[in-house]
């Protein structure tokens, strides 16, 4: 398990007289202290390139027996360091110190510099219980949206997974891919903010649409994930379907957990979701045009008629 050590130093070695780089590195103030002609020394470990300090971090994260790293934001060069301390250089380097080192969202990937979609390394969990994650980051508009589901050419079985599979999570993030309940659970309950969703849609005729939701949170296992979802944003260019998903637990093919007495939703449906008896809206179900109704991706109050939907995705911001 990969956790956060305070002790990594970001150095930002910036020659006075060097020309300020033309893409701005935006420095969260409430994570980094700045430290003047500081620098931290010690066996190099490896020398590479990064697009920001975080990033130079995760590296750090990642590689055994690395404990600091310096950052060169003028030349974007990561070094990792066997660091043993730190000495202090004359007039030539910035310091950055890390309180908490690891983006734990997308949000904190776009305010450490980054401004390109793609994926990333994130922290999930409590501190002293982290686990790093790979997630595809939205960080246009300068709104860092965290994608947690997506579909999008139908290259994952999602209508055929079961409670393990979303338990841990499947696909990859820089495809089709879902996160897990596990870390959902973690990232919205254990992350230390409050997340609001988004759900992308567009069907086969490209009509895209989006529902907003002003709060999100999957409690626990044990409670079979039961879904917070509250504040559906009436300016949003999609008529609700998910609300009434609120308060429901989880149900796979293999875990009938709805509301639905004498059914089992995730059956005469497909893919796992907060069914109650059963469902206006899934977007785990059957991708594409071969599959009926109750086993394709659906949204009921889709304004127009659609033969399947061609893009689907959820996503979290920070309130
Ligand atoms: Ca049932």
């Amino acid at each position: 398990m990969a956790m956060c050590r305070v002790g990594c130093f970001l150095l930002m070695y910036t020659m006075l007289s060097t020309a300020v780089p033309s893409a701005p590195i935006k420095i969260r103030q409430e994570l980094f202290e700045q430290h003047q002609d500081t620098r931290s020394t010690g066996r190099l470990l490896s020398e590479s390139s990064a697009r920001s300090k975080v990033e130079c971090t995760v590296m750090c994260l990642d590689y055994s027996g690395c404990r600091d790293c310096n950052y060169d934001v003028a030349t974007k060069k990561c070094e990792l360091l066997q660091a043993e301390n730190s000495t202090v250089q004359t007039g030539t380097y910035t310091m950055s110190k890390p309180v908490a080192i690891c983006p734990r969202d997308c949000e904190d990937v776009l305010l450490n510099g980054p401004i390109n979609d793609g994926v990333y390394t994130i922290e999930i969990g409590n501190y002293g219980n982290e686990r790093l994650v790979d997630v595809y980051c939205e960080l246009s508009n300068d709104i860092a949206w965290t994608v947690i589901l997506k579909r999008m050419d139908g290259s994952v079985p999602f209508k055929d997974n079961v409670w393990s599979d979303y338990k841990s999570g499947f696909g990859n993030a820089d495809g089709e891919y879902y996160l897990g309940n596990d870390n959902l659970h973690d990232f919205t309950i254990h992350n230390g903010y409050n997340y609001s969703l988004r759900i992308d849609l567009t069907d086969d005729a490209g009509i895209s649409l989006y529902a907003d939701y002003m709060y999100i949170s999957i409690n626990d296992e044990a409670d079979k994930y039961r879904l917070k979802l509250e504040g559906y944003d009436d300016s949003s260019t999609l008529v609700d379907s998910f609300s009434k998903s609120d308060g429901q637990m989880f149900s796979t093919s293999d875990q009938d957990n709805d509301s639905h007495n004498s059914g089992h939703c995730a059956q005469i449906n497909s893919g796992g979701w907060w069914y109650w008896s059963c469902t206006f809206c899934k977007l785990t179900s059957g991708y594409g045009p071969d599959n009926d109704a109750y086993n394709s991706i659906t949204w009921n109050n889709w304004p127009e008629h659609y033969e399947y939907f061609t893009y689907a995705v959820m996503k979290l911001s920070r309130k």
